[in-house]
């Protein structure tokens, strides 16, 4: 039997990728921190929150990593633990460095010190881009990000490149472009969007105050992603690959898929508002997956605008339940 680890295994990613694993019949393993709050509700809307063990850690702490690993050899560790939210990488630099930077370098080391023969897959990142240097993004596109958060990626990104390079590690890195579910955090633009658009229809709120509607991103769905990472750690080199729709959509476009959706009109409900304006933006992002496509057999299956219904319809769900 495969054992998998799984930081950051209590986010959106984490619960589809455990899901999949224990699908495939994995043991599946996940360090996660201590939280004073219940942060495990995602495992528990997938129901598999008591098929997975957890192991308190901390992707800062290199300890907690290797105990880990040594209690549970795993045969592939995924690094999905991250301060993810671009928009707090601002207010909070440092720790997103710590956290989503320097952590992959522990994680890393960890696997260096006790056993490289764990294939390992880190979670890099479309915002690696930024600025854009190319029409379409690809694997040889050169990279130049616009938030904290991009840097630290970037950072991880190479580690990862490195490590393969230096030490004959199987380390792969999926350059994923933003992909979202019900499962996503509030904070995300669609999962604020489709939370606002089941609130407004159920008369709980008035209105969406958002920033820059004008941005566009390559959206995909969660659960189609996750099979791209496990698909990475079963070829028989390591590698690195865009994983995308091939699409691009402005935030705009987006909120009115979701408002059409419940029959209203989103000029009616968004307002404008410059406190969600980032310091520096990226404007526009558009992966090339057909990498993946050619060496993993992957393609994404969900399109925009059934995902936005799919989130549209859990939000009801959720807040006819609050009621
Ligand atoms: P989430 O923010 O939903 O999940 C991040 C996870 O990391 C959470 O479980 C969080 O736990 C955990 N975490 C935070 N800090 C630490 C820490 N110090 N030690 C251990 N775990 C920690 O992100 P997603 O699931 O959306 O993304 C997964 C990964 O993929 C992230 O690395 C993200 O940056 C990257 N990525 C995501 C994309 C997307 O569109 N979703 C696109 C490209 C890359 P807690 O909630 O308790 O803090
Ligand atoms: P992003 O996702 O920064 O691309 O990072 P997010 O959904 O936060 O923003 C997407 C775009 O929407 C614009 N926007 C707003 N965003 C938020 N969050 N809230 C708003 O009110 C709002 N109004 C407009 C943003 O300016 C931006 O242009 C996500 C994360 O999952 C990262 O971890 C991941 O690496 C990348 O996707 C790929």
């Amino acid at each position: 039997m495969k054992t998998a680890l799984i930081t950051g295994i209590t986010g959106q990613d984490g619960a589809y990728l455990a899901q999949l694993l224990l699908e495939k019949g994995y043991k599946v393993c996940g360090l996660a921190p201590r939280r004073s709050t219940n942060v495990n509700w995602r495992l528990q809307y997938l129901g598999i929150e008591n098929e997975v063990e957890l192991l308190d850690g901390d992707i800062t702490d290199i300890s907690s990593i290797t105990r880990s690993i040594n209690k549970v050899k795993p045969t592939e560790f995924y690094n999905l633990a991250a301060q993810s939210f671009v928009g707090s990488s601002w207010e909070q630099p440092i720790t997103t460095s710590q956290v989503t930077g320097m952590g992959v370098l522990n994680a890393l080391e960890a696997i260096r010190q006790n056993d490289t023969t764990i294939k390992f897959y880190q979670a890099s990142t479309s915002e690696m881009f930024g600025l854009i240097q190319e029409d379409k993004q690809s694997e040889s596109t050169p990279f130049y990000p616009r938030s904290p958060y991009g840097v630290a990626k970037l950072y991880g990104h190479w580690m990862t490149v490195n490590y393969r390079e230096s030490f004959n590690m199987f380390c792969s890195s999926g350059i994923l472009f933003n992909h979202e579910s019900p499962l996503r955090g509030i904070e995300f633009v669609t999962r604020k969007v489709t939370d606002a658009v089941a609130r407004i229809k159920l008369g709980k709120q008035n209105e969406l105050r958002l920033g820059n509607i004008d941005s566009k991103r390559d959206w995909g769905f969660a659960g189609d992603y996750v099979k791209a990472m496990w698909l990475m750690l079963q070829q028989d080199t390591p590698d690195d690959y865009v994983v995308a729709t091939g699409e691009t959509t402005t935030v705009r476009d987006m909120c009115k898929i979701a408002f059409e959706h419940v029959g209203l009109h989103y000029e009616n409900y968004v307002v404008i508002d410059p406190k969600f304006y980032r310091p520096a933006e990226v404007d526009i992002l558009l992966g090339d997956p057909s990498k993946a496509k050619k060496n993993l057999g992957w393609e994404a299956s969900t399109k925009l605008d059934s995902l936005i219904k799919m989130m549209v319809e859990a939000d009801l769900k959720r807040v006819e339940m609050e009621q």
